[in-house]
């Protein structure tokens, strides 16, 4: 198969767009759209101070390069979160991380999670109940913390996660699967921040499958984490994607148009009448200063602090 730009063979064939690129236009074509979702969803601009949250995966790693190209600015933020089992993921990822930004001679703020709260991760999960029976609530909670809080805190304008399309699809299968109108007003490509302490977020990947991302790392030749997290085996997501991946098999561009109907139907105001939407008021938690509707702690600083005691307790 030819590209559809030039006359050198093409190595990848887009058939939701009806588009073979070779590997000179693909190049190009990732961060020229990148560049076109960034504007239309009104993300970012190049006077802005993005953080970037990086894993030491794919998506993340291929963001980070394709914001540089573009010519914005941004650092990236790795959350160190102590998780080991059969390999050192969490150093694995770090070290890919750690690599990505030393040859790019880009800023990469590190976060601890054991040097910030005094256990990992797994650890914490072990002594909560909220972590019996998988440590993906308190991983989720403490990660979308340390980013709020180091974007907030660091005077970062937004930060950009390399969510794909494949992730979005499969969030938004779930979240209307249970018919979650919270969760649905709040996905997008963009969440707007709050002066009162969230930052902006934006995800200028979420239209681009995953295979896209995949391809474009290794014809630029970006090293990266190749396996999970140990504790994905068996979530929920995992399952939802291949689901979605078998209806894309049979008809090509299922998870697309799943999405952006999604996107238009938000956009048309779905979503935005539900009473359980009335947003309540923010105060700063009494531990940590950031934003939370509750009346002391927040939830991360309750659920650490539980942990805490029953490391004393041991
Ligand atoms: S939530 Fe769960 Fe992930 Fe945290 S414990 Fe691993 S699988 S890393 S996206
Ligand atoms: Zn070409
Ligand atoms: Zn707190």
């Amino acid at each position: 198969m030819k590209c559809r730009k030039c006359d050198n063979k093409a190595v990848i064939n887009m058939r939701q767009h009806k588009l073979a690129l070779c590997s000179h236009h693909y190049l190009s074509w990732l961060p020229e759209k990148t560049e076109h979702f960034i504007t239309k969803y009104k993300m970012f601009d190049r006077a802005d101070r993005i953080l970037v949250a990086v894993s030491g995966g794919k998506d993340s790693l291929v963001l980070w390069d394709v914001l540089q190209q573009l010519g914005y600015e941004a650092d990236g933020l790795y959350i160190d979160l102590g998780i080991d089992g059969e390999y050192a993921y969490s150093e694995e990822s770090k070290r890919y991380s750690d690599e990505f930004a030393n040859s790019n001679n880009l800023k990469l703020i590190v976060a601890e999670v054991t040097k910030m709260e005094g256990a990992s991760i797994l650890k914490a999960a072990s002594l909560t109940h909220r972590g019996k029976d998988k440590p993906c609530s308190i991983c989720g909670l403490t990660k979308r913390h340390i980013m709020n809080r180091v974007g907030f805190e660091g005077n970062y304008d937004v930060l950009v996660t390399g969510h794909n399309l494949d992730d979005e699809a499969a969030l938004l299968f779930g979240n209307a699967l249970n018919w979650q109108v919270g969760y649905l007003a709040r996905q997008g490509p963009v969440l707007d921040g709050n002066p009162n302490g969230f930052i902006k977020r934006a995800k200028p990947f979420c239209r681009f499958y995953e295979r896209e991302t995949a391809a474009y790392s290794l014809l630029r030749g970006i090293d990266y984490i190749y396996e999970e997290c140990p504790s994905a085996v068996g979530a929920k997501s995992i399952y939802f994607k291949e689901i979605l991946n078998q209806m894309e098999m049979d008809r090509p561009g299922t998870k697309l148009q799943f999405y952006l109907a999604f996107l238009r139907a938000k956009e048309n105001g779905a979503f935005t009448s539900d009473p359980g939407l009335i947003e309540t008021p923010l105060r700063k938690c009494d531990s940590c200063g950031q934003p939370t509707s509750s009346p002391d702690e927040c939830a991360y600083c309750r659920m650490w602090g539980r942990v805490r005691e029953r490391m004393e307790a041991n």
